[in-house]
């Protein structure tokens, strides 16, 4: 088993040709732009293998997905209250990350891998409350904003 898993991990790497990494996102009663109840990121890009770690920096908050708002094979996550979290990265696609006592304040994040936003429609008509929803709408159109369009000259300039 261990070797399977190694050999995979091997697979990851050198087809994403980058070592996987670990992104650490705190949770927070106010960030230095002085918003509350706030993720420190709100727009997570990570790559397949990668790492994102939440943690409970402040006190009375969680970080977890929500159902049908992650990718396709994708391992759902729910960390506890005032605990740290890690979500494994597996699929390209888009996750929509909540704290259940504050997502309708808006605390919510959206995780965006290989620029692939062919769940953006899932993401977009999941049960989010409140602010959270405004916010995770706003996160996939600036997420879509800046992703790279697909250079069709390539091919013919070369
Ligand atoms: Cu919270």
């Amino acid at each position: 088993m261990r070797n399977i898993l190694l050999s995979t991990a091997v697979l990851i790497g050198s087809s994403f040709g980058a070592f996987a990494e670990t992104i650490e996102v705190e949770m927070l009663n106010k960030n230095e732009a002085g918003d509350r109840m706030v993720f420190s990121q709100e727009l997570i890009r990570a790559e397949v293998g990668d790492v994102i770690r939440f943690v409970p920096t402040d006190k009375s908050h969680n970080a977890q997905s929500v159902k049908n708002a992650l990718p396709e094979n994708q391992e759902a996550f729910k960390g506890k209250m005032n605990g740290e979290v890690e979500y494994t990265v597996t699929e390209t696609g888009l996750t929509a990350v909540i704290c259940l006592p504050h997502q309708v304040m808006g605390m919510v994040a959206l995780v965006v891998v290989g620029d692939d936003f062919s769940n953006a429609e899932q993401i977009l008509d999941a049960r989010i409350p409140g602010k959270g929803k405004a916010k995770i709408e706003a996160l996939v159109e600036e997420a879509r904003a800046a992703a790279p369009v697909a250079d069709t000259t390539a091919d013919q300039n070369s």
